[in-house]
């Protein structure tokens, strides 16, 4: 880990752990709030310089795809070793969340997305309403994401979940921001999204690195391709109730602790 230790020099600015009542508001009511400074400058440099890392290894598992000499998508961030599946644990983070889930959670998934000029994404108005589970129900769609089974919800099981996009990069309007539309969290809007609210523009939710875009995943969102030379890297951390029930079947069984314990460093 010297490399990664390399880049702790130096203490990071204050960071934000407690949601104003006027935060907490606009998430319960639109389904999303953007909270800045989540990490300091010491936490995003060790994330960034252990994915530096990590992309210059070559014996990748079947989690990861590259393009452009990065690492583009990696699933199953809590199965990793290191800051970045201790950053889905990382008190910071794990205070938030439990603010806005308003109860113990577990972890329900974690992936890393980075958008760059040469490998670049858009992708219509859709909600996330998949999630990783132990197996399949019998009848549901086979869909394995990285190795790991995904589960398409059909009702409303998702409604308390929370994600946390922790960005790394500025993720805004030329580099590839998410945005939203709120108010869209309230209702399960499977695949026909896309075209039904295909005329809407949303609200884009811009994010300065170290800030955290906390949503409830039924919410419809979008994305469009960065129009800048640099990278948007996002780790894209998903999270639960403790209690959460889904039919048939039950959330993977990531290594972390269930209801999560917080932990205090990322080395
Ligand atoms: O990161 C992006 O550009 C979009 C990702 C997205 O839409 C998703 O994770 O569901």
């Amino acid at each position: 880990m010297d490399g990664v230790a390399a880049h702790v020099a130096g203490l990071g600015e204050s960071t934000t752990s407690e949601i104003t009542p006027a935060q907490l508001e606009q998430f319960t009511g639109e389904g999303y709030v953007v909270i800045d400074n989540v990490l300091d400058n010491a936490a995003l440099g060790i994330l960034r310089a252990t994915l530096d890392e990590l992309e210059a290894r070559d014996n990748d598992d079947e989690s990861i795809v590259r393009g452009g000499g990065h690492i583009v998508t990696m699933h199953g961030l809590p199965l990793q070793t290191g800051p970045i599946a201790q950053v889905l644990q990382y008190r910071p983070v794990v205070k938030v969340l439990e603010q806005l889930a308003d109860a113990p959670i577990q972890i329900t998934g974690g992936v890393l997305l980075d958008k760059h000029p040469e490998h670049n994404w858009d992708i219509g108005w859709h909600p996330d309403n998949g999630i990783y589970v132990h197996a399949i129900p019998e009848g549901a769609p086979e869909d394995i994401r990285g190795g790991i089974p995904v589960y398409s919800t059909l009702e409303m099981e998702l409604a308390r979940n929370v994600s946390c996009r922790l960005a790394l990069d500025p993720a805004g309007l030329d580099s590839g921001g998410l945005w939203v539309l709120p108010g869209s969290h309230l209702q399960n809007y499977h695949a026909d999204a896309k075209q039904r609210f295909a005329d809407e523009t949303g609200v884009l939710a811009a994010q300065a690195p170290g800030s955290a875009l906390c949503f409830r995943p039924l919410l419809l969102h979008r994305t469009e391709k960065t129009t800048t030379t640099a990278r948007r890297r996002i780790m894209h951390l998903q999270y639960g109730p403790n209690d959460l029930i889904l039919p048939g079947t039950e959330v993977y069984h990531w290594p972390q602790p269930r209801p999560l314990s917080p932990i205090d460093e990322l080395l």
